[in-house]
């Protein structure tokens, strides 16, 4: 039967989400020291185990080779465009990075996402390479400008990166081991991951993490201070970088729905069985159990927010976007704000009210929240309540 989604409050069914505070043993988690050994620890298990895998067992080391750098912008700032070559022969995989950074005498705080066709669409800055690697289909330059508002993020006093997400792992069933997973011994027979084998969502988190030991390294950059952001499934995988590797200091989610920021049990829009059955290469293969068995999935997509603890997370949603949830995004938000009060921010569920605020207002403190008016996309005016957010936490601690 193919799948059909159901849309509206009224087809939410009755659910009882997996509890934040409460470890496996059933003791109560009352302290921060309680998250960090025992809860955290036990969630990030749990999301490995049965959603994304376990992280990639790969070596992470790889050789700069900076291929351009210059001014741009009219010379108010800088790019630079790097290959991060995993291995020494001539074949071993690579990610490409784009960077521009503010001229600034004082090391600046970084945005880090994955872009979907190339760094060379996401600015019509003509100098900018195109992917090197595998691409689905040819995207023309500037393509995706209006998700990458460089100037204003750069005004702002921002640096800003990205890369190709088919370097690190090719967006199909078939292909997508052709990036970086080169790297890692196949754990399985046939394409597609299985047990808890990292499938490409873990892929492109796991290279989000390898762009960060770059920037961690650059001296203008303050390594402190670098935010990772993601649309719609760049929105997951930021997730997952964020909760596996913290740190990143703040995390930016954008529209992404079904086992992003949305929560699985709600069972509208997107559900599991739906995005198993069209992606199956993205999460493990453990994860396809749970194919119309939400109430089975030991955890939900609050407790993937909740990693974040007690870093700034902003989640995004937008008003025609009903196959990601917006209503479920918002509601793990809110429901992963318990564990803040742990670390001494009791005021986090309370900053993000009593229910969906009205479209284009920016909510919360510590988790942020808006639903923007319009589709599935991220735009200048998401930024505009991401760079707000990342500002405050960032700029004036
Ligand atoms: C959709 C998918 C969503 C979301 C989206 C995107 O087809 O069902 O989960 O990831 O793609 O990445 O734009």
């Amino acid at each position: 039967m193919p799948f059909v989604p159901l849309y509206g409050e009224e087809s939410v069914p009755a659910f009882c989400l997996p509890e934040l505070l409460r470890s496996e043993a059933g003791h109560a988690i009352e302290t921060a020291g309680q998250w960090n050994t025992v809860r955290r620890p036990e969630l990030l298990r749990l999301f490995r185990e049965h959603v994304y895998g376990f992280p990639p067992a790969a070596d992470p080391h790889f050789r700069v080779e900076i291929r351009e750098s210059g001014f741009a912008f009219g010379r108010n700032a800088l790019r630079e465009q790097v290959r991060l070559r995993f291995g020494s022969d001539g074949r071993a995989p690579f990610i490409d990075l784009l960077l521009y950074r503010p001229r600034s005498p004082h090391p600046v705080p970084a945005f880090l996402g994955l872009n979907f066709k190339g760094n060379h669409t996401t600015t019509f800055d003509p100098v900018v390479f195109s992917p090197a690697s595998w691409v689905s289909e040819a995207a023309p330059h500037g393509a995706q400008q209006r998700r990458w508002p460089y100037e204003r993020i750069l005004e702002a006093g921002f640096a800003v990166a990205t890369f190709y997400y088919g370097d690190a792992a090719p967006d199909s069933p078939l292909h997508w081991r052709e990036g970086l997973a080169r790297l890692a011994p196949a754990q399985h027979e046939g394409p597609l991951p299985t047990g808890n084998e990292p499938g490409a969502v873990a892929w492109w988190a796991w290279g989000l993490s390898r762009a960060l030991d770059y920037l961690s390294t650059y001296p203008a950059i303050d390594s402190r201070r670098i935010a990772v952001i993601g649309h719609s499934r760049h929105g997951k995988a930021a997730l997952l970088a964020g909760a596996e590797d913290e740190r990143f200091a703040l995390v930016i989610s954008n529209d992404s729905g079904c086992t992003g920021a949305a929560l699985s049990r709600r069972r509208i829009g997107e559900r599991i069985v739906a995005i198993n059955e069209r992606f199956p290469h993205w999460f493990c293969g453990n994860y396809h159990r749970f194919n119309e068995k939400e109430d089975r999935l030991p955890v939900d997509q609050h407790q993937l927010i909740a990693l974040m603890a007690p870093r700034p997370v902003y989640i995004a949603s937008a008003t025609n976007d009903h196959w990601a949830d917006p209503v479920g995004e918002y509601q793990a938000a809110v429901a992963a704000a318990p564990v803040y009060a742990l670390f001494g921010f009791p005021q986090v569920a309370a900053a993000l009210g009593n229910g969906m605020p009205a479209p284009d207002t920016s909510v919360g403190d510590r988790i942020g929240y808006h639903i923007r008016t319009g589709d599935h996309d991220m735009l200048a005016e998401d930024w505009r309540h991401f760079l707000r957010f990342a500002g405050r936490h960032f700029c004036e601690a």
